[in-house]
């Protein structure tokens, strides 16, 4: 409790000057009915034709939308601010409500649970990572270079100017390019996508977000961008402009100013859910993953992402439970993604483990603390697992630091060496991209045994 508080008193201190909204709560109001991407499975499973599931999908759509609806109106008499809705991962409303309010909150008619939003930062703890992706690329015409996937980064933005990106590759379009408005044919590109939903004055989960559909990166160093650049740059040759050949083993590091990610031919989508300027935190995550599972929201899930890389930790709220939460990262693990994140960071080595076990199961959480042990670990098992004839990753190891260096934000062409940041989440959200490419039709949690 006295941790919440002092986090509390911290969380404060960057939002004095901002117009600060009456004392109130953000919190998660859970209602009963079954959510959308749970209903679609369970659907699917009792073997409902493509047809007859879609319609059955839509009507349940619109029975959530009906519940929502009631909800809304009887809380929003009873003073409570409804300020987003979630119906795929989990049926819940997002809401600010006076603290001593929240008991009440959970007694009403048709809610199943209220809880706190887990909250927040980038991850920035020490590592080298070393994995076996340059193998996994394999010849000109076997290999797998994450052609046709589509990753998620759920994190402070992108810098698609970035050559790194297939972008002009100069700081002249970086500078004069909006973060906060989209011009014309400036997004998405062919290498990303994505959305903002903070908007550039996000200050945390006490500010109020205005998402404007660009995520072009803004933030400081970088932190998205450089992630992304790890996760599925395409390399930067000599000559400053994005490398637009093949990946195979034999490729030639020294033709490059940056060398490639590790799933280079994959799609990015960057989900940006932190404001511009400070890297503050931020309560956005379940919006990013909402998206994650239905990117065009047309209730239809076949575009749902293959891969999601969450570089982020949690710092607050562990002394709370955080049942629906752990539903959504099941949900959409159910639903097919590969989800990657972060074991915990300088404030906390027990993410998830501490408050919420059905995430654990679900989410491949990659240790920072002890990061070179578990990477190394990694490599090591598969290297004893000969299992498969399509096996990814083999023993031999990249060497630390090929693949450390990425897109440095704002730069054009220009790389930076971030050893205080933890790179190993993308590195394996890459790799989880890898073997989704080589195994299109396993479950999410197949490709995790894999890796
Ligand atoms: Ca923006
Ligand atoms: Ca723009
Ligand atoms: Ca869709």
């Amino acid at each position: 409790m006295l941790r919440v508080l002092l986090l509390w008193l911290v969380a404060d201190l960057p939002l004095a000057k901002a117009v600060k909204p009456a004392a109130t709560l953000p919190l998660l109001v859970q209602l009963e009915g079954q959510a959308l991407v749970p209903f679609y499975l369970e659907q699917k499973q009792a073997g409902l034709s493509s047809d007859a599931l879609g319609q059955a999908v839509q009507r349940q759509a619109k029975r959530i939308a009906a519940e929502q609806d009631a909800l809304a109106k009887r809380l929003e008499a009873d003073d409570v601010r409804v300020t987003r809705r979630y119906s795929r991962l989990v049926n819940a409303l997002r809401v600010r409500v006076a603290p001593e309010r929240r008991a009440t909150l959970a007694k009403q008619t048709g809610v199943k649970r209220v809880e706190r939003l887990r909250v927040y930062e980038p991850l920035t703890a020490k590592s080298v990572p070393a994995i076996g992706a340059k193998t996994a690329w394999g010849t000109r015409t076997t290999g797998y270079d994450g052609k046709g996937m589509r990753i998620a980064v759920i994190d402070t933005g992108l810098d698609y100017t970035h050559a790194m990106f297939g972008g002009a590759g100069t700081e002249k379009a970086y500078q004069s390019n909006d973060a906060t408005k989209v011009e014309e044919g400036s997004f998405p590109t062919d290498k990303v996508d994505g959305w903002d939903f903070a908007g550039k004055d996000y200050s945390g989960e006490d500010d109020v977000p205005l998402p404007d559909g660009d995520p072009l990166d803004r933030s400081g160093y970088g932190h998205g961008t450089h992630v992304a650049g790890i996760v599925a740059g395409v390399g930067v040759t000599k000559k400053g402009r994005p490398y637009d050949g093949d990946y195979f083993a034999g490729l030639d590091y020294s033709e490059f100013l940056l060398g490639p990610g590790v799933a280079p031919k994959a799609k990015l989508f960057a989900l940006k859910i932190f404001g511009d300027k400070a890297l503050n935190s931020t309560n956005l995550v379940l919006d990013a993953l909402e998206w994650c599972a239905d990117p065009n929201a047309d209730n239809d899930f076949a575009d749902r992402m293959d891969v999601v890389n969450l570089s982020l930790g949690s710092t607050l709220g562990l002394e709370e439970k955080h049942e629906a939460e752990a539903e959504v990262f099941t949900n959409l693990t159910r639903l097919g993604s590969v989800i990657v994140s972060g074991a915990g960071n300088s404030n906390n080595n027990n993410f998830y483990h501490v408050a919420a076990p059905g995430v654990e199961r679900s989410v491949i959480a990659v240790g920072s603390a002890k990061l070179d042990g578990s990477v190394y670990r990694m490599a090591a098992r598969s290297a004893r697992g000969p299992s498969s004839p399509h096996s990814l990753l083999k023993p031999e190891l990249i060497a630390p630091g090929e693949l450390i260096q990425s897109a440095r934000m704002g730069t054009g062409t220009g790389g930076a060496w971030f050893t205080g940041t933890s790179l190993a989440v993308p590195h394996v959200a890459g790799v989880a991209a890898l073997a989704r490419q080589a195994h299109p039709g396993w479950r999410a949690t197949e490709i995790t045994a894999l890796l």
